[in-house]
């Protein structure tokens, strides 16, 4: 292979690999839930998909319902469950992204009297390069917020 072709083959390899982390994230969120408080604490249950071509972050999730909403991870050290707080998740192209109890969630710091079964509140996710986005997150009991989470369970037993 002449020179030429090779350093030709070689910039066209480093332009696309730039521009294949550069496209744009594409984000749905799912359905939200959160549990009936219990101990002045809620955790909210989601999934974002990111149908993009860009990486992007959740870097904040805003209430009105509660103090705070902040972002944790479990994780099992030693057969002890951990919780830490993140500053950001990551939510990688072409993937979706779940926060539900055992993993990734949002907890609600001190939600509100208003935050009961059966009701709904609007929370606002914002990210580090699409807009923020504004949903309703259905109260439920804190059973079900577990068994929402579980794949292949589609059954929706919501007696009104
Ligand atoms: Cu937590």
């Amino acid at each position: 292979m002449p020179p030429h072709v090779r350093s030709l083959l070689a910039t066209t390899l480093a332009v696309s690999l730039v521009a294949c982390t550069s496209g744009d994230p594409d984000l749905r969120v799912g359905q939200a839930r959160a549990g009936e408080p219990v101990s002045g604490a809620s955790q909210i249950v989601v999934a974002i998909d990111n149908a993009g071509t860009g990486d992007d972050e959740l870097v904040a999730v805003d209430t009105d319902v509660a103090v705070a909403v902040e972002l944790h991870e479990t994780t099992i050290d030693d057969g002890r469950a951990r919780m830490e707080q993140r500053d950001a998740v990551e939510l990688p192209a072409g993937e979706t992204t779940e926060f539900r109890p055992g993993g990734l969630h949002l907890m609600m710091v001190a939600p509100d009297e208003t935050v009961t079964q059966g009701g709904t509140f609007e929370m606002t996710l914002s990210f580090d390069r699409s807009d923020p986005t504004t949903v309703s997150v259905e109260v439920v009991d804190v059973v079900d917020l577990a068994e929402s989470t579980e794949p292949d369970t589609e059954g929706d037993e919501t007696d009104g």
